[in-house]
C-alpha cells in the first residue's frame, strides 16, 4: 500500500505517520528528514537544501525530484511506502505518480490531517521550545504556513479529483488523531 500524508506544517504528519508505520508495518519516508540529515552531514544535497529551510521555504523542484526518485526506488519502499511531507507541489505529484506506476503500484490515498491554523502555530511554537529547530522561529513558522497555503494545498484538488483524499480531524490528542488516522485506511 502506498500512501500520502498531507497536512499543514505542524498538523502532526511525523507523528502520526510513524504510529500508522508501526501499526501497519509500512516503513515511512519523510523528507523533511532526509534533508535535515543532509544538512546535519554536510553533504551536498544539505547544502543547497539549508538555505531554503531556514527562510521557510520550499526547497526547489530540481533538487527534490531526485530525492523522491532516490526513495520511491529504494529496497525499503519496495513493499509500499507511507510519505511523510512529500508530495508538496504538483510536479512532484507527477512525479510520484510516475515514479509509482513503472514498478506498476499507485497511489492508494491520502490522508489530509485537518488542524485549524492557531493551533499549528501554538504547537510549533511549543516545539521549537523543546526541540529548537532552526525553521521553527515565528517569522519562519508563518512562512511556512503561507507557503503551504500557495503550494502544497492545490494537491487537495488534485488528489480529490481521483476521489483518493481521506479527511482526518487532527484536533485532539495524539492517540485519538491515531484512530481517526487508521481508521481511515481500513
Ligand atoms: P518537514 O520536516 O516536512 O516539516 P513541516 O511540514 O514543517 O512539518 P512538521 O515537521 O512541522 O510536521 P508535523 O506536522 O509532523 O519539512 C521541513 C522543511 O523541509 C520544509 O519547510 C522545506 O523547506 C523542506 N522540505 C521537506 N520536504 C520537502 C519537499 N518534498 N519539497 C520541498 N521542500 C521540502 O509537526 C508536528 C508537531 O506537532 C510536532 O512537534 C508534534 O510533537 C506536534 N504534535 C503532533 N500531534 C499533536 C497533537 N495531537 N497535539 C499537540 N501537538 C502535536
Amino acid at each position: 500500500m502506498d500512501l500520502i500524508i498531507l497536512g499543514a506544517p505542524g498538523s502532526g504528519k511525523g507523528t502520526q505517520g510513524a504510529l500508522l508505520s508501526t501499526r501497519l508495518g509500512i516503513p515511512k519516508i519523510s523528507t523533511g528528514d532526509l534533508l535535515r540529515a543532509a544538512v546535519k552531514d554536510g553533504t551536498r544535497l544539505g547544502t543547497e537544501a539549508q538555505g531554503y529551510m531556514e527562510k521557510g521555504l520550499l526547497v526547489p523542484d530540481q533538487i527534490i525530484l531526485g530525492l523522491i526518485e532516490e526513495v520511491l526506488g529504494s529496497a525499503e519502499a519496495a513493499q509500499g511506502v507511507i510519505m511523510d511531507g512529500f508530495p508538496r507541489t504538483e510536479a512532484q505529484a507527477e512525479a510520484v505518480d510516475k515514479l509509482l506506476a513503472a514498478q506498476q503500484r499507485q497511489v492508494d490515498k491520502v490522508l489530509l490531517i485537518d488542524v485549524p491554523e492557531e493551533e499549528l502555530v501554538q504547537r510549533m511554537v511549543r516545539r521549537a521550545e523543546i526541540e529548537g529547530r532552526s525553521d521553527d522561529t515565528p517569522d519562519t513558522i508563518r512562512k511556512r504556513q503561507g507557503v503551504y497555503q500557495q503550494q502544497t494545498a492545490p494537491l487537495i484538488a488534485f488528489y480529490d479529483r481521483r476521489n483518493l483524499v481521506a479527511r482526518v480531524d487532527g484536533k485532539g490528542t495524539v492517540e485519538e488523531i491515531a484512530e481517526r488516522v487508521h481508521g481511515a485506511v481500513r
